[in-house]
């Protein structure tokens, strides 16, 4: 094993693949071994150390090294690193472990791709790791939230040594090691190769900011975005490798170059910013570009910054000389559209007219279907985000109807059926309880896990249904709020959801009893009966409220159709 080697480009990089006799060696002894499978950061993590894109380690940080990049950015042995990459493990499995032993790494379908050989095994302190990595303990910065509440408690530390690099069928050509590009770079003659980090599609004014950067400093460009893990809402991947693809064509030839980073972000604001830098040290760059909040985090609840604007920017650049990375700042560009072109924000004359569409503006746009002006986007990039940003009136939706036995769910359910085939343009399937009890939860009873069980199965059903463009109406009792909540946050992101309480009282369900189970359930005949002798929680998160007393099944589904129509999911008919 080779295990750093000194290329043309750039500085060392660590190559942590074994040769095929050593990964056959490994894989025969691995029988005896305890083993382990990644979690998807540690899957993106374990990628960048034995490709090399996270020179200069050789593994997952051992105690010495965790607590020093933790406490002052550094390895024991002094070199720079911000950033700490560990093997989180649940106890019961870290228990297992002690200095010596190998542990095999393996990807989600069982193959092993890495062996590490264990230095250290310790239960952190998590919430200290956060205030010295992130300057923060507040769970809603992304990072800080990863690290406290989706880490296991142990960490274990310790050399690799690779069998196979993590497979991606997704985009191959556009993948590289960090020596192939390299390589590439040094065929084609780049010589200064600035960074462009991204976790965003790219617009006209990220192309301007970026040719600007490549010609004052007469280099080449290295789109460089992120596909591993990025801020949990942001847009898919492949959305946004469309959307650079698209962009491509729009630069000059022979200066810039796509490339994806299987990198899994933390959102650390200044910390990640010499991260990045070093990394794409790795890759073979000689500038980063860094802007305004770079991986930032967001607001919190209180509308603060976790960081200031330029915090990232002034860390990098006390380091750049020492990385030997240079840092590019650039500002926020805007359009002047009486001079047709872009400008950085801080240099707009006095009295002239300039245009920006923040993200918030650009997805209410993309929602309801409104036009994205050519100043601000390409056409061909916006019509890859519209293919992805269907407008309310094309996207699916689930109407998730809750109430007692009784009370007019199903029937307004099957009123609700009628209409929306009625008006076509998308299928609809009804989830009722009792077609959810006989087809996908025949095995379960009444308690409140069973039920729980039993709405987290609709709600998945529902959720896959809304992604592909469906309707899904469910129809059960689901009388607990927080599985109810679940279900809401599982299939908002996906498409429509309107929760429509069928607030019919108990006194008139039992009352009305349709199918002789109150008086059962009274008679003690009937164990667990929901609103007898099992709660119903009343929604406080009710979108449409029903109640049959004042409704009629069809007034109750006109009901819901209104408001699918105020809410855009149902439109014209030419919209549809
Ligand atoms: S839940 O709580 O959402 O899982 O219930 P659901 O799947 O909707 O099933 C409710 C139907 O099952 C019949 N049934 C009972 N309901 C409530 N409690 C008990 N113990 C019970 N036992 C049987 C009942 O017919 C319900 O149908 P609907 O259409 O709601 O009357």
């Amino acid at each position: 094993m080779s295990d750093h080697l000194i290329e043309p480009h750039g500085g060392e990089l660590v190559d942590l693949m074994v040769d095929e006799a050593r990964a056959k060696e490994l894989k025969e002894a691995s029988r005896e071994w305890k083993s382990w499978d990644l979690t998807p950061r540690q899957m993106c993590d374990l990628e960048l150390i034995l490709n090399g894109g996270f020179s200069p380690l050789t593994g997952f940080l051992n105690k010495k090294d965790y607590e020093s990049v933790c406490a002052d950015m550094r390895l024991a042995d002094g070199t720079l690193w911000p950033m700490p990459i560990m093997l989180d493990l649940p106890e019961d499995r870290a228990s297992e472990l002690s200095s010596g032993d190998k542990l095999a790494l393996r990807d989600p379908e069982g193959t092993m791709l890495a062996v590490l050989t264990v230095e250290d095994v310790w239960t952190p302190d998590r919430e200290a790791e956060a205030k010295s990595v992130f300057n923060s303990t507040d769970p809603d910065h992304a990072g800080v939230g990863h690290l406290l509440n989706n880490t296991h408690p142990c960490y274990v530390g310790g050399r690799l040594e690779g069998v196979q690099l993590p497979n991606h069928y997704d985009y191959v050509a556009l993948r590289h090691t960090p020596a192939r590009l390299r390589r590439q770079f040094a065929d084609l003659g780049w010589r200064k190769v600035v960074a462009f980090q991204t976790r965003n599609p790219m617009h006209r004014a990220h192309q301007e900011l970026t040719l600007r950067a490549a010609k004052e400093l007469e280099a080449n460009l290295l789109i460089h975005p992120v596909v591993g893990m990025t801020k949990p809402g942001d847009l898919d991947h492949y959305t946004r490798v469309r959307c650079y693809n698209a962009l491509l064509p729009r630069y000059p030839q022979h200066t810039v170059k796509l490339s994806l980073l299987p990198l899994s972000m933390r959102m650390g604001g200044p910390r990640e910013a010499v991260w990045h830098a070093i990394i794409r040290k790795n890759y073979g760059c000689t500038h980063l570009i860094v802007g305004r909040d770079h991986a930032g985090p967001g607001k919190d609840k209180a509308g603060n910054d976790y960081y200031g604007p330029y915090d990232a920017q002034e860390l990098l650049s006390k380091h750049e000389e020492e990385l030997g990375v240079t840092m590019v700042p650039f500002k926020l560009m805007v359009y002047l559209p009486d001079q047709d072109m872009y400008t950085p924000i801080d240099e707009v004359p006095e009295g002239t007219k300039s245009l920006n569409i923040s993200g918030t503006e650009l997805r209410q746009r993309l929602a309801e279907g409104r036009e994205i002006p050519e100043w601000f986007t390409y056409p061909e990039v916006a019509t890859e985000l519209q293919r992805r940003h269907k407008p309310r009136s094309k996207q699916g939706f689930t109407v998730f109807f809750t109430g007692l036995s009784g009370a007019g769910k199903s029937t307004i359910a099957n009123v609700l059926l009628v209409k929306l085939l009625e008006i076509g343009g998308r299928p609809v399937t009804l989830l009722d309880g009792d077609i959810v009890r006989t087809n996908l939860s025949s095995e379960l009873g009444f308690s409140k896990e069973h039920r729980n069980l039993n709405i987290a199965r609709i709600g998945y059903v529902a959720s896959e249904i809304t992604k592909n463009g469906g309707i899904a109406i469910c129809a059960p009792i689901a009388p607990y709020a927080e599985v109810r909540k679940q279900v809401r946050d599982l299939i908002e992101p996906l498409g429509g959801y309107a929760l429509a309480f069928v607030s019919t009282s108990l006194e008139l369900c039992e009352q009305r009893d349709r199918k002789g189970l109150y008086a059962k359930a009274r008679a003690g005949i009937i164990k667990e009966f929901t609103g007898i002798s099992d709660p119903y929680e009343t929604p406080t998160d009710v979108d449409i409220d029903l109640d049959t007393a004042k409704l009629t099944p069809e007034e109750a589904a006109q009901q819901v159709i209104l408001h699918l129509e105020k809410e855009g999911y149902i439109g014209a008919k030419a919209d549809r």
